[in-house]
């Protein structure tokens, strides 16, 4: 495996893992605060990051690189809001996509085809999270400060009810 598409993969490696780490702090915040819709939801989220990260770490190693399990920084313990939240996680979204763009030039200028191959789940699997995570947000705007809006709100999270069915079904494989 050539050397920058190593360092750009594991550089995605830590990305992925913060992430875990990032939405397990909402999840268990939202979870302090009662609830329980959203922060199952972040919980999962969590847990999908989580696999992200080791389907990076199983591909780079299988090809020959070696994978680097990197260290995380604290995530932050506070949220302002279930709106805060949701913004936050929109634009932590927005920030892997583009990574997973550059990890993508990488691959081309490099003429890894096979990476570039690989990659094409995780820039699917963007889109599909983006789009979630505009969806969700737009609820959570709706309600504002409402409570009895916040309640429902969080209660059609858990039911997933507010949440778009994926057009991506592609198994992770790992
Ligand atoms: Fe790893 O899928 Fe979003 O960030």
């Amino acid at each position: 495996m050539k050397e920058h598409v190593e360092k750009a993969l594991n550089e995605q490696i830590q990305k992925e893992g913060q992430s875990s780490h990032f939405y397990l702090a909402m999840a268990s915040w939202a979870e302090t605060q009662g609830l329980g819709g959203t922060s199952g939801f972040m919980y999962k989220q969590s847990e999908e990051e989580r696999f992200h990260m080791l389907k990076l770490v199983k591909f780079v190693n299988e090809r020959g690189g070696k994978a680097i399990i990197p260290s995380f920084t604290k995530p932050q313990e506070e949220f302002k809001s279930v709106l805060n939240v949701f913004e936050m996680l929109l634009e932590h979204e927005i920030e892997v996509t583009e990574s997973i763009n550059d990890l993508v030039e990488v691959c081309l200028i490099e003429k890894d085809y096979t990476t570039h191959n690989f990659i094409q789940w995780y820039l699917a699997e963007q889109l599909e999270e983006e789009a979630q995570a505009r969806t969700i947000l737009d609820k959570a705007r709706l309600v504002g400060e409402d409570k009895a809006g916040l309640y429902l709100f969080d209660r059609d999270l858990e039911n997933s009810a507010i949440l778009i069915q994926p057009a991506n079904t592609v198994s992770p494989g790992v």
